[in-house]
């Protein structure tokens, strides 16, 4: 039988720098800050920290634009902070994997500023530059930021791809000199001693040959060309190339893990089919989209529980004999969890957090935590759209405005679905600034920290942080969590969700009741079984022969006899 890989027990901690903690005073998180709160850390019981970018960088899309791969962003700190945080981590037997943002660069990298120098610059083709005569685009393509994904520039030209902000320009990764300066470059990362990467769009490096118009979209003059960037012609290639000539050779116990916006479960097999020497697992998509409509990601239509149950069990399904999923509500482009699949009226809000958060950490996978996410931190109640930061807010409020678009569905869609939700500061204790910084915050704190906050929660054995602990440590003690089979139950319900988990010698239930209404249970093959985890001091110890009720939002998990 084959041996599990570490990571198959572990679970991952994400770290947003810039809203964690702020040491200096500037308003911006920073390297300081998370020295500063690793015990934090150690005390949630996390095995990684993925730490989201801290290189330098102009800041256009809040550090996913590098201009130096080798080096900290003054904003956050030194090089040598970098190493105290690998020490300070390792030393409470943590990892660090950092996040690699290789599709693209800062158009203020060194080496795109040689690429834009002449089309006749060695570099040149490192980055993905096409005529465009009088001004005429060379295709359709639209950048996730709004408008198209290419820009002319003035001095030669020629027009540069960028799938996202202009200040992003894509490499070209046909190029082998650039996928041999990528290697370069994590093989550096890996010397310093981190411990794996998390790979940034890595689904969008390979463009399809010729770069063709994607289909036209009635309305819009540029068109999202998902389909034909993603997952293109030479992706798993340049992965198992890079596994080689980063991690060859290298003793060690790392962690990858590829964001990639629209794999599909068929293909996320492939990526992280152990055989293939590719990533360890994969960042999907699905689950974190079934609440938006067809128009454009702020088309926000609200939760059908259903189709949520069904995404994440497919995936389940779909790895079940190769491959292996990673497990997350959260992240730093994702709403708060608990305001979008759960219920944060604050009669609710504890248990839905904690109801959400056990039936994730019972699936078999990677679980991940976005910080704050362990305290049950909620969306922001934005007012309008000046309030919003982010880049992807800013110019898709300017576009509606622009286009006369409804102003009212955009605002809702921006402030269900808006990134800058999961960036507001952590909400550290009931101090102004929620003891995130003691300056003036870059982006405003939210004003439940006056109750919602991490000094309130870590010695108080009914709070969300307490659940997050015991859902944790029950991953590292049980293999069962970790090895056994998946199988749903009663997927159509529509406030219940259930699952069993199961290896030869023992079965696991999780329940859990996903509204505010009681839900009675009947679940006559679990009579006897034992409770190992509850979120509500309510919970029978023993499931009993009668049928019993779930409060609302209660969730159980089950041992049987
Ligand atoms: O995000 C990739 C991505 O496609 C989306 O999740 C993104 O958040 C955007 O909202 C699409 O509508 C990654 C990073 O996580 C994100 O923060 C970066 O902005 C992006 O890549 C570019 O580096």
């Amino acid at each position: 039988t084959e041996t599990r890989a570490w990571w198959a027990s572990a679970v991952v901690y994400q770290i947003y720098p810039r809203s964690f903690a702020d040491s200096d005073g500037d308003g911006i998180g920073d390297l300081g800050g998370i020295i500063a709160r690793l015990d934090h850390l150690e005390s949630l019981g996390v095995d990684v920290v993925w730490l989201s970018p801290v290189h330098r960088s102009p800041q256009a899309d809040n550090g996913y634009d590098i201009s130096d791969y080798c080096d900290i962003d003054p904003l956050f700190g030194t090089l040598e902070q970098l190493d105290e945080l690998v020490a300070g981590l390792h030393a409470r037997g943590m990892k660090l994997v950092m996040d690699l943002v290789v599709n693209h660069t800062s158009d203020e990298h060194p080496w795109f500023v040689e690429s834009a120098s002449s089309p006749d610059n060695p570099k040149r083709d490192w980055y993905v530059w096409r005529d465009a005569p009088d001004g005429a685009l060379p295709n359709n393509w639209g950048s996730f930021f709004g408008g198209p994904a290419w820009t002319v520039h003035q001095a030669t030209g020629q027009a540069y791809l960028h799938l996202f902000h202009r200040k992003q320009p894509d490499l070209n990764w046909e190029n082998p000199e650039v996928r041999a300066a990528v290697h370069a470059m994590m093989r550096w990362w890996l010397d310093r001693g981190v411990d794996g990467f998390r790979m940034d769009v890595i689904n969008f490096i390979s463009k399809p040959d010729g770069l063709p118009d994607a289909p036209p979209v009635p309305g819009q003059e540029f068109v999202n060309a998902f389909d034909l960037f993603a997952d293109g012609p030479r992706v798993h290639e340049h992965l198992a190339e890079m596994t080689r000539e980063v991690f060859g050779g290298r003793e060690g116990h790392f962690l990858t893990v590829g964001e990639m916006p629209g794999v599909t479960p068929e293909r996320a097999r492939d990526y992280t089919d152990p055989a293939r020497r590719e990533v360890d697992m994969v960042f999907q998509f699905e689950h974190v989209t079934v609440d938006q409509g067809p128009d454009d990601k702020f088309d926000y239509v609200g939760l059908d529980l259903p189709v949520l149950k069904r995404s994440l069990h497919r995936w389940q399904d779909a790895l079940a004999d190769v491959g292996w999923n990673s497990l997350y509500w959260n992240n730093h482009d994702q709403p708060r969890v608990v305001s979008r699949f759960g219920d944060d009226d604050p009669a609710y809000w504890r248990a839905s957090a904690t109801a959400l958060a056990t039936v994730l950490h019972g699936l078999r996978g990677t679980p991940y935590v976005y910080q704050g996410e362990e305290l049950g931190m909620t969306n922001y109640p934005f007012a309008g759209a000046g309030e919003h930061r982010d880049t992807e807010a800013v110019n898709y409020w300017a576009e509606v405005v622009a286009r006369g678009r409804d102003q009212e569905a955009a605002l809702t869609g921006l402030a269900h679905i808006s990134r800058d939700n999961a960036r507001t500061p952590v909400q550290w204790d009931a101090s102004p600034h929620a003891g995130f910084t003691t300056g003036t915050p870059w982006l405003a704190v939210n004003p439940n920290h006056t109750w919602l906050n991490a000094a309130a929660q870590v010695d108080d054995p009914a709070s969300v942080f307490a659940h997050y602990r015991r859902l944790i440590d029950l991953r590292h003690r049980l293999p069962i969590l970790v090895e056994g089979d998946v199988t749903s139950i009663g997927l159509d319900h529509p406030v219940l969700w259930a699952y069993t988990r199961s290896t030869t010698d023992e079965r696991m239930l999780v329940v859990a009741n996903c509204g505010r209404e009681p839900l009675a249970l009947d679940l006559p093959d679990w009579h006897g079984a034992r409770l190992l985890l509850g979120n509500l001091p309510l919970n029978e110890p023993v499931l009993g022969p009668a049928t019993s009720t779930l409060a609302g939002w209660e969730a159980r998990i089950y041992l049987s006899p």
